[in-house]
């Protein structure tokens, strides 16, 4: 594309069905910021759009959790995140919501043109229906164990565990959430998106066009997904909470969030332009358009397949970019809100935001350390220990100190006042740093348009590491000291800090996307306007005039003690641990496991139990809770893979034996054919135990 007339990026639209964390923050909310932060300071047309995700089933969920509507959750949820992003500095130009009624009516508007086009299927189908709550089992109203990698809270819609996208029928052994119960099937009508057909325009789209401008974890798993085989992807769902789907009889269905919420980008924009007095349509329809997406991983499919096929279908312009990280994980373990193991943006604000004078800075510095180990290429790990470490050892010691040292000096030596350059002294060493700023410069540009946030902001800190190296060589308070003998020093003094507080200037400008909340600290002190800030400014060393008199320094970082941080750990500890209380609590407290319906002996009788010996154990790559096992069964030795993994080590349980379900239909898991199962009971901690004859007895004994 030649240069885009204007720019809309969006990130992700959380659901508002709790607090978020800062691996979501890292994901796709702090680089979508500081790309929109460097298109806003070269003066770009750009719209930065957001907001909740407020339908799907995993709003009703929070709200039987918390006892309350879905309403009610959504009310309360929206209003924190909102806040948290902006006490974050998170500068979107609206931070919308789904349940709004604009977004109704687009979303409807959407569905009925691509209806009325023929762009849709109609399908009736067998699907999961919770016979006690009277409610088909939509996405998240189903659980049940992963066919991919075992983890049997895997949802109907996709497994969290290993990422993979599912649908009801992939669970094994499925249960309603909302009943606990073992659903039945039940025919329903439903409108789907033919995925398949659009495979060709994928494969060139995606495949062709965007290899090697997107990243590579992008392509790559739309690629897996196309290779894979494309299906039909039902958009409507049997729920009352959503978009009622905009068709006569069709009672009872709503679109299915993954449909209505990207949409939700296109409503965020008309909702903008009304506020603004702008139009929205140049911003979806024009060609001249560059359209964004940041996101998170489980993200993808969503935005490089589904969503362009539809934004391809109603006639818009499909995203140039879609940009998603791969996990950051958290002290050695997935971060994760319900297990307690994570840091809510709203828990970082309280900590460390609210709790001081000027506490934005803190902001600054978790967007500092997030950005600087974001997980662009591979998953990372954000310890507190690393946080106090990019913290002291790089903001306060590099940045902080470079720009501290310069104003204090500048007061001390050339009274407060920017001093003249003397064009006839410049040395080798001011060229060098001159040429600094000019390289830094262009490579910040690069990384930032090519995406890479953690190259761009290394480079600015190089920067400032190597102003400090210069101040260090040219040494202006030795010079001060001999200036009774050498009344000329007072000319490379004036040089040297000219030229450090050009370069301060310019600090602030490269800093800006990132950390701006301090680059309004350095305004402040350097007594100038926003405008400084332009990105046109960067690399000139007449930013500040000769004369003009500068503020007196403020920190722009302050030194994290190891107290603190010891305390962040223990905090961590702690809530991992109550919310590992609270499960246990609330397995014990929800009543026995219910009764399956009945059945007659002859169903029973279908059934071959034997007992069996295990012979050999041995993990499953890539599954913490397969085993692969060989179990001898008199007549034969079999294989069976079993999740049993987290309770029993393999060596322990050679020699143990078993009861197994023979004529079991083999099934793959993670590619090894699993012929079989073993009996297991779980007990009220969710702890597995082997059922078996009380005695050793001979392979093959049946068991009825
Ligand atoms: N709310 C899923 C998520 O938070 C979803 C994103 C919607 S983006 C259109 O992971
Ligand atoms: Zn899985």
């Amino acid at each position: 594309m030649n240069q885009p007339k204007r720019y809309l990026v969006t990130s992700a639209l959380p659901y508002a069905n709790g607090l978020k964390h800062i691996g979501h923050l890292a994901g796709a909310y702090i680089p979508a910021d500081i790309y929109v932060r460097y298109l806003r300071a070269q003066k770009k047309d750009v719209v930065f759009v957001c907001g909740s995700d407020e339908h799907g089933t995993a709003i009703p969920i929070q709200a039987m959790k918390e006892g309350t509507t879905a309403q009610a959750i959504i009310d309360k949820y929206h209003p924190i995140i909102e806040q948290n992003f902006k006490d974050l500095g998170i500068s979107f130009n609206i931070y919308h919501r789904t349940s709004a009624p604009i977004h109704h009516t687009t979303a409807q508007e959407f569905f009925t043109t691509l209806n009325d086009n023929g762009n849709l299927e109609i399908k009736e189908s067998e699907q999961y229906y919770d016979e006690e709550t009277k409610t088909f089992l939509a996405d998240r109203f189903i659980k049940g164990t992963c066919p991919n990698c075992g983890n049997d809270g895997a949802y109907g819609d996709q497994c969290e565990k290993c990422g993979k996208s599912l649908s009801p029928d992939e669970l094994i052994n499925p249960v309603s959430t909302l009943s606990g119960k073992t659903p039945i099937k039940k025919i329903t009508k439903h409108w789907y998106l033919p995925l398949d057909k659009h495979e060709d325009f994928l494969r060139e789209w995606v495949l062709k066009e965007h290899k090697d401008n997107w990243r590579s974890n992008v392509v790559g798993q739309c690629k897996s997904w196309i290779d894979g085989g494309l299906q039909p992807r039902a958009v409507t769902r049997d729920l009352d909470w959503g978009i009622k789907v905009p068709v006569k009889n069709a009672e009872g269905k709503v679109l299915y969030v993954w449909f209505d919420a990207p949409i939700g980008y296109i409503s965020a924009t008309k909702q903008w332009a009304l506020d603004n007095d702008k139009d929205w349509k140049p911003y979806w329809f024009n060609n001249d358009t560059q359209l964004v997406h940041f996101i998170g991983k489980d993200n993808i499919v969503f935005h490089s397949i589904i969503f362009p096929i539809m934004l391809k279908l109603h006639g818009n312009i499909l995203p140039a970019f879609v940009t998603s990280n791969e996990f950051m994980n958290l002290e050695g373990d997935k971060m994760s809100t319900s297990r307690g193991w994570s840091i809510e943006m709203d828990e970082y604000i309280n900590d460390w935001i609210k709790q001081e004078n000027g506490g934005e800075s803190m902001a600054d510095v978790l967007r500092y350390y997030l950005t600087a180990i974001a997980p662009e290429t591979k998953d990372s790990e954000f310890t507190w220990k690393g946080f106090q470490d990019a913290n002291n050892n790089e903001l306060v010691s590099i940045f902080g100190n470079y720009v501290n040292r310069t104003f204090v000096l500048m007061h001390k030596l050339c009274n407060g006042k920017v001093p003249v350059f003397h064009n006839n002294l410049i040395d080798e060493t001011d060229k060098e740093l001159i040429e600094s700023i000019q390289n830094s410069k262009i490579k910040i540009q690069n990384y930032l348009e090519e995406f890479k946030f953690r190259d761009a902001q290394f480079e600015v800190i190089d920067l400032a590491r190597k102003a400090n190296q210069y101040m260090q060589k040219k040494e202006p308070w030795i010079l001060a000291k001999s200036l009774n003998e050498n009344p000329e020093n007072q000319k490379l003094i004036d040089n040297c800090l000219h030229l450090c507080l050009q370069l301060t200037a310019n600090l602030a400008i490269f800093i800006n996307p990132f950390l701006p909340f301090t680059a309004k600290k350095m305004l402040h002190m350097l007594k100038v306007v926003d405008k400084m800030l332009d990105w046109q400014n960067a690399g000139s060393l007449k930013l500040l005039s000769v004369g003009y008199s500068l503020r007196e320094p403020q920190l722009l970082f302050r030194k994290i003690e190891n107290e603190e941080i010891a305390a962040q750990l223990e905090k961590l500890k702690l809530k991992s641990q109550q919310s590992k209380e609270n499960k246990v609590e609330e397995i014990k407290q929800s009543e026995t496991i219910p009764l399956k319906p009945e059945i007659v002996f002859d169903d029973f009788a279908k059934i071959d139990l034997r007992v069996g010996t295990i012979t050999a154990a041995e993990k499953v790559e890539k599954a913490d809770k397969l085993l692969k096992l060989s179990v001898d069964l008199g007549f034969e030795t079999r294989t069976i893979v079993s999740g049993i993994a987290l309770y029993f080590k393999p060596e322990d349980i050679v020699g143990k034996q078993v009861t197994v379900v023979c004529n079991l239909a083999p099934r793959k898991m993670r590619g090894i054919e699993s012929n079989g199962m073993i009996l297991m009971a779980e007990d009220k901690n969710g702890k597995l135990h082997f059922v078996n004859p009380d005695n050793k007895i001979d392979e093959g004994s049946g068991v009825s």
